[in-house]
């Protein structure tokens, strides 16, 4: 394979930028680039290194010969000052001793086609780079560093074991005999359910990530602006005491105890012959049915009123809060809440009630690994297989096609570690990826 080098941190202005550079015959180019080879693998050096022009910086330098480096073949890192034009200026040095760009994912796609890693591990590395709060990195990092690879091992095995009895059985019947081993089915059950309890343990990352969407919608003039900035701890959104002030759906992110939300403020619900203020009310309220909680914001207390937002939340969560605490009179029997955008009073309480509102059963429920819909797919397929193996076991229908099945169920697993794959699956997964990853 070609040497392919790529920058593994952002083209942007920072204290070091470190370049990859992977293939046989890279540290050829090295020894140019350095003008020598003295180093020692594995260790840490202070090396100049040159271009065409001349000395481009003092860097460090790191040596990995193959197999023991991350895509499996000889390869080197070189973490130098983090400036444009040093990033330029090394990238045209690469280039000179005819090294190549990486495309996105191409030093794990090269560690997974070299057996550094399993197709899945090479997926949970996206999803760990990809993760942005600690319940994220916990469930990519079961993936990538958990049992995921021993366990999918092991039942694989278990479905191999009973193949090959099927299989016993079968050769015993072409002899005449008559015999059948019972225990195959209560086993093949057993197997079926531990390969049920292993993929209960699994989770999705789109059931997992679910978005956290939080919409703050209320009369006008309520605070919706302030509380979302006050939420956020900077002024987003802008704030005036003219009614009406929101047309347009703002959203942030808000990051709290470790996990992350999208919040939109919105328009004021009220009657308007403006016809920028109704596009906006229409916004919010086409908004409202694809927010996971809703959050009403009301300055004093009027049962019809926030029934009707209430009802226009539907199935969705909502949490009725009371703003202007610091100048109307606190109404807590009435409100889920009630706080002070001006003062920030009652803003953690608010804060934990919107954190109680996404503990669903996805938090509460431990799962062991993130996976994805192509193993959602796969999982599928595996069971299906099973459970027409055992009805063929019970049923007593030929041991030809219970061998078939546990076959396929035998190659699904083969497929979730990357024991069997085609170029456009390699594709999708890798094209995902990052350069310099
Ligand atoms: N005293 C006090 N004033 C507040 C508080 N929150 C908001 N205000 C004031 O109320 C007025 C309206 O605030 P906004 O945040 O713009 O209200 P809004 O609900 O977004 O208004 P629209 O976008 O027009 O629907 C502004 O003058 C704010 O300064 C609060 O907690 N206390
Ligand atoms: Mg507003």
């Amino acid at each position: 394979m070609s040497v392919v080098f790529a920058l593994a941190t952002p083209p942007a202005k920072s204290a070091i930028c470190v370049f990859r550079v992977s293939g046989a015959g890279c540290l050829g180019g090295l020894s140019r680039l350095i003008k020598g080879s003295e180093y020692a693998i594995g260790s840490f050096h202070v090396k100049s290194f040159f271009g065409a022009t001349g000395l481009i910086d003092k860097a460090g330098l790191v040596v990995f010969r193959g197999p023991n480096s991350y895509t499996g073949e000889d390869s080197f890192e070189v973490y130098a000052h983090g400036g444009l034009g040093v990033m330029s200026s090394f990238v045209r040095a690469f280039r000179e001793v005819g090294f190549e760009e990486a495309a996105g994912g191409e030093f794990t796609k090269r560690a997974f086609l070299n057996n550094k890693i399993s197709l899945h591990e090479a997926e949970a590395v996206v999803d760990l780079i990809d993760a942005v709060d600690e319940k994220e990195v916990m469930l990519a990092g079961r993936s990538l560093f958990g049992d995921l690879s021993r366990d999918i091992v092991e039942l694989a095995e278990e479905v191999d074991l009973l193949r090959v009895r099927v299989e016993a059985e079968i050769d015993f019947s072409d002899e005449g005999n008559e015999y059948f081993d019972e225990s195959l089915i209560n086993d093949l059950l057993v197997v079926k359910n531990n390969v049920m309890s292993f993929i209960n343990g699994c989770v999705t990352k789109k059931n997992s990530f679910q978005k956290n969407n939080i919409l703050l919608v209320g009369p006008v003039n309520s605070g919706k602006s302030s509380v979302f900035n006050r939420l956020l701890g900077f002024e987003r959104a802008i704030v005036s005491d003219i009614p009406g002030t929101t047309r347009d759906i703002i959203s942030s992110e808000l990051f709290y105890e470790s996990n992350v939300f999208s919040v939109f403020d919105s328009a004021g619900l009220r009657e308007t012959k403006d016809v920028v203020e109704e596009t906006g009310i229409k916004n919010t309220l086409n908004e409202i049915k694809n927010t996971d909680l809703v959050v009403g914001v009301f300055e004093c207390y009027s049962k019809s009123v926030i029934d009707e937002f209430k009802s226009l939340a539907g199935d969705n969560k909502f949490v009725c809060i009371q703003n202007k605490v610091d100048i109307n009179i606190k109404k807590d029997d009435c409100f889920d809440c009630c706080v002070s955008a001006k003062t920030g009073e009652g803003f953690e309480v608010l804060k934990e009630i919107i954190v109680n509102c996404f503990n669903s059963k996805v938090d509460k429920k431990k799962y062991n690994y993130l996976v994805r819909e192509r193993h959602e797919n796969i999982f599928n397929e595996v069971v299906y297989s099973l459970g027409s193996a055992c009805k063929g076991l019970e049923q007593g229908t030929s041991l030809e096609l219970v061998a078939e099945d546990l076959k396929n169920a035998r190659s699904g697993f083969d497929e979730l570690v990357g024991k069997k794959f085609s170029d456009s699956l390699l594709g999708d997964i890798f094209n995902s990826y990052c350069i310099g990853k």
